[in-house]
């Protein structure tokens, strides 16, 4: 389904008026604490964040999966719902592939195809975490990293595929994230499970087009739990440094044992120039996948807010991250879910853009806790609603995303297009 230009138009027309009260009364706010309100609007107008192709049908958990109807069950059908985001939000523009959950057969006709949809290609994802029918070795025992030299060469083999599908699609970037690791004490050496890894993850990297960079994903624990390979962005650093310029660490807001000051990482990865992608999620124990925002929405600001300084100091050159969303769920309609993330990341974005620099920096340095503190909570405790609103309407977006997919009836749509038995293929 595709949703018009008219239909957007009409839905927003109705929240004009009131809107631009609330907008006019926000700038005036804005102003008067000496924030230029239309660079904000304008900034948070610019940002996009890229859906995988996982994403778009209900997740489940190892006990089980509840299906919603209509689920996309190919590829086209995952692009053409992605672009049904994208029109919603206007921020929503890129799909991140997952192979060999969602190979493109016919490379022609998925551009084509993603184009009619408005729809770009972001960091492609490889897979050595499970086993597809008829592969001839196992990744039981780990992939880059396993003792046996014919598994980590069908594991480097396999991503450099994936490269080359990303490659015919105009994506820019590989995301590597390994379940390797180990369940119990003695299982693996340590160093020799690093050092194979480096030396399998070399030959990947050789393999980048110049204008590609590798992002390098780490997490705690899952599905090993004993050790994984690459558990820390410490980990993740000393890899991407050794590999060279082209590779970075990557950030999944999930995968950080609990209490993890993640908005210190950020600052630290940036300083060095090697934070080049971020999955964004919520958590309450683990890696709950939860939707972004919905638990920590203080946690996401200070992190937006330690992003924004990294760009406004960004003497490393630490490209754009990658941004994409890594959450998926068995209770909510997939779509509206990633409607809600979208909103919470730009929400953080928008508040962590009002974050008063110069008053910040001042207490700083005169070490008064509780004034820079306070210049924290200015910011979040803004609403931003009206920002995220007129950004939304500048892209020709619903101002109300999540109104506008009900009001538009589009998960029974899609059931009548697609039946209510059809399950998202891969994940
Ligand atoms: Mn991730």
């Amino acid at each position: 389904m595709k949703i018009t230009k008219d239909q957007i138009d009409s839905l927003n027309a109705g929240r004009m008026k009131r809107h631009s009260v609330q907008y006019s009364y926000c700038k005036e706010q804005c102003e008067a604490a000496g924030i230029d309100m239309e660079w904000v609007t304008d900034q948070v107008a610019a940002f996009e964040v890229a859906i995988p192709s996982w994403a778009l049908g209900a997740g489940g958990t190892r006990f089980g999966r509840f299906q919603y109807g209509g689920e996309p069950g190919n590829l086209y059908q995952k692009i053409e719902d992605i672009g049904v985001l994208h029109a919603l939000s206007g921020s929503a523009g890129e799909v991140s592939l997952h192979i060999p959950w969602d190979i493109p057969e016919d490379t022609n006709r998925i551009l084509r195809h993603a184009d009619q949809c408005g729809i770009g290609f972001n960091a492609m994802n490889s897979n050595t975490f499970q086993d597809q029918p008829g592969q001839s070795l196992s990744y039981k025992y780990g992939s880059l990293c396993h003792v046996d030299a014919g598994v980590r060469r069908l594991a480097v083999q396999h991503n450099k595929e994936v490269i080359d599908y990303g490659v015919q699609l105009g994506s820019k970037s590989l995301t590597v994230w390994l379940a390797d690791g180990s369940n119990f004490p003695g299982q693996l050496n340590f160093r020799r499970a690093l050092q194979n890894t480096l030396q399998s993850l070399r030959e990947i990297y050789d393999h980048l087009p110049a204008d590609w960079s590798m992002f390098i994903e780490y997490k705690p624990y899952e599905p090993n739990f004993y050790s994984m390979v690459i558990p820390d962005w410490g980990t993740s650093h000393f890899l991407a440094n050794r590999l060279g310029e082209q590779a970075y660490s990557l950030v999944d807001l999930g995968h950080h044992l609990p209490n993890t000051n993640i908005e210190q990482i950020v600052a630290t990865l940036m300083m060095t120039g090697k934070l080049g992608g971020f999955h964004f999620n919520d958590s309450k124990y683990g890696d709950d996948d939860l939707t972004v925002g919905s638990i920590k929405p203080y946690q996401l600001f200070l992190i937006f807010n330690e992003l924004v300084y990294g760009f406004n100091h960004n003497e490393s050159n630490n490209p754009v991250p990658a941004w994409m969303i890594d959450a998926s769920h068995n209770v909510k309609d997939p779509l509206e879910d990633l409607l809600q993330s979208l909103h919470a990341i730009e929400t953080a974005y928008a508040k962590a853009l009002l974050v008063d620099q110069v008053a910040l920096e001042d207490a700083q340095s005169k070490n008064d806790v509780v004034a820079a503190e306070r210049v924290l909570h200015e910011a979040f405790q803004q609403d931003v609603r009206p920002i995220l609103a007129e950004a939304r309407k500048r892209r020709g977006a619903a101002m109300a995303p999540v109104e506008a997919f009900r009001a538009l009836d589009v998960r029974n749509q899609l059931i009548r297009e697609r039946g209510s038995q059809q399950t998202a293929t891969g994940l």
